[in-house]
């Protein structure tokens, strides 16, 4: 998987030598669930030697962009929004994808059409803010590993 490949390659390769000191963001997709609601996937890699946290996200292409999680609830997968920070440990990668944590877009202002690029800015806390263009791509299938991934989407 390309996660692991670069989270091994990032162990090897001395701070100094990367491109980027704080925490990079990879893979990024977006997708509509229903014309007012879409989330955002992508891979955080903690290029730092230290913690880092996902404490926020933002972006104006919604009313709402919050921090979700897929759980199974009473045998049902719930979307619930995440109030802690997601740690993201010393060069280690975390995948927000179908099925598990992701960014929701909830009340957006226009639907998402595939192409379409949204502006997101990630807050870190102490490393950093990031701000990425998301393309949209409606088309993409979840990942093998995101479980349960298209029917956690729908009706959300
Ligand atoms: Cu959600």
């Amino acid at each position: 998987m390309k996660t692991t490949i670069f989270a091994a390659l990032a162990a090897l390769i001395p701070v100094g030598a990367m491109a980027h000191d704080g925490v990079g963001v990879s893979d990024a997709y977006a997708r509509s669930a229903n014309p007012v609601t879409g989330a955002a996937f992508m891979v955080l890699s903690n290029h730092r030697d230290v913690d880092c946290s996902l404490v926020g996200v933002a972006s104006d292409v919604a009313e709402r962009v919050e921090l979700h999680t897929t759980r199974e609830v009473d045998g049902v997968m719930k979307m619930i929004r995440i109030e802690e920070p997601i740690e993201i440990a010393p060069y280690a990668s975390h995948a927000l994808q179908r099925g598990g944590d992701h960014v929701m877009f909830m009340g957006v202002k226009q639907p998402l059409k595939d192409g379409d690029m949204i502006p997101l800015t990630l807050d870190f806390g102490d490393c950093g803010t990031e701000t990425v263009e998301v393309p949209v791509d409606n088309q993409r299938m979840p990942q093998p590993a995101g479980g349960t991934g298209e029917g956690a989407m729908q009706g959300h």
